[in-house]
């Protein structure tokens, strides 16, 4: 069982079955959902975070709160993945929030709440954007020290998804990235280089098509992720991003992580978003200008090579295809 956790979000089809993963796996304390612009704009991501509560059987036990809004970064234009995630975010799907209560606490009140409340037993998954965790931090850079942070993005070796070197959730935001893995905050990058290698297959979905009823949406979501991903990649199979970085909450040996530092390019229009990763061994050897050698001695964190031992995606797979609300 994990501590208490928080799912910052922008569903988002992989955002989505992360999330069902979570509560069906029944080995999470989710205490809230908090949704940021991404694949779609927080309008979108808002109501598509509270439609999946009331789907997913859990709107009275997980409350949902809105992410701020905009990004840090202000130098590009906001683009949403639309194209990918469909014209909902989630597919073709109709994202039925009615019913499903809204705060006026923000999602970085929520956070920030939470970390108080949790200080030191925190994690915070986030699997889009980093806009709010960052945004929590300016408001008050303590956050860092009472949080666990995992976030999906980034790619070390791998290429990126959006451009030749940069992953969607950084590129989206590379100031606000740039901030959290500078805050000193306890985190963890599940970046392209280990989500690219977790592959959801034509069997796998075979086996959740076979629970029937109960996957129906499930399935129509990830239906729409093979194909939007065999439309822009030519691929026969799907990585399951944002559920590698839930299982790594809560399981460290689903992957294969080194010690270091990440920083994020900000001023090239070549290179914008792309992380890079100095490992902590070789801090000391470095001959990057002072100021960065500085910042690699004073926040350092995790990063996923590779997956581990543990294989996830039959353990995703297993966890939905149990799947009952
Ligand atoms: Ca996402």
């Amino acid at each position: 069982m994990t501590g208490p956790i928080v799912l910052d979000c922008d569903p988002g089809l992989d955002d989505a079955v992360a999330l069902q993963y979570a509560l069906g796996s029944g080995r999470y304390d989710l205490k809230a959902v908090t949704a940021v612009g991404g694949n779609a704009p927080v309008e979108h991501t808002y109501r598509n975070a509270r439609a999946l509560v009331k789907t997913f059987g859990v709107a009275d036990d997980v409350p949902v709160y809105r992410g701020v809004g905009g990004r840090l970064t202000r130098r590009i234009e906001a683009a949403a993945a639309f194209d990918f995630h469909g014209r909902t975010g989630l597919g073709d799907e109709t994202a039925d929030d009615a019913g499903v209560p809204e705060h006026a606490e923000n999602a970085v009140e929520a956070l920030l709440r939470l970390s108080r409340t949790y200080a030191g037993e925190l994690t915070v998954v986030a699997t889009g954007p980093l806009t709010n965790i960052a945004a929590a931090l300016i408001a008050d850079p303590s956050f860092a020290e009472r949080i666990r942070l995992v976030f999906m993005g980034g790619a070390v070796a791998e290429p990126g998804n959006v451009t030749p070197t940069a992953e969607f959730n950084i590129w989206h935001d590379p100031e606000a990235a740039d901030l959290v893995v500078a805050s000193g905050v306890d985190y963890t990058m599940v970046g392209l280089d280990a989500t690219h290698r977790a592959r959801f297959t034509l069997e796998h979905l075979a086996r959740l098509e076979a629970a029937g009823e109960p996957l129906e949406f499930t399935v129509r979501l990830l239906k729409f992720y093979f194909g939007s991903y065999n439309h822009f990649h030519r691929a026969e199979s799907v990585p399951l991003h944002d559920p590698l970085a839930v299982g790594a909450a809560l399981d460290p040996t689903f992957l294969d992580t080194a010690e270091g530092t990440v920083f994020v390019e900000c001023g090239s229009p070549l290179t914008n978003g792309q992380t890079v990763f100095l490992r902590k061994e070789h801090t000391a050897g470095t001959s990057l200008p002072p100021q960065l050698t500085e910042r690699a001695r004073g926040s350092q964190g995790k990063v996923a090579l590779g997956l581990g031992p543990r294989d996830f995606v039959e353990e995703f797979t297993s966890v939905l295809e149990h799947w009952s609300r």
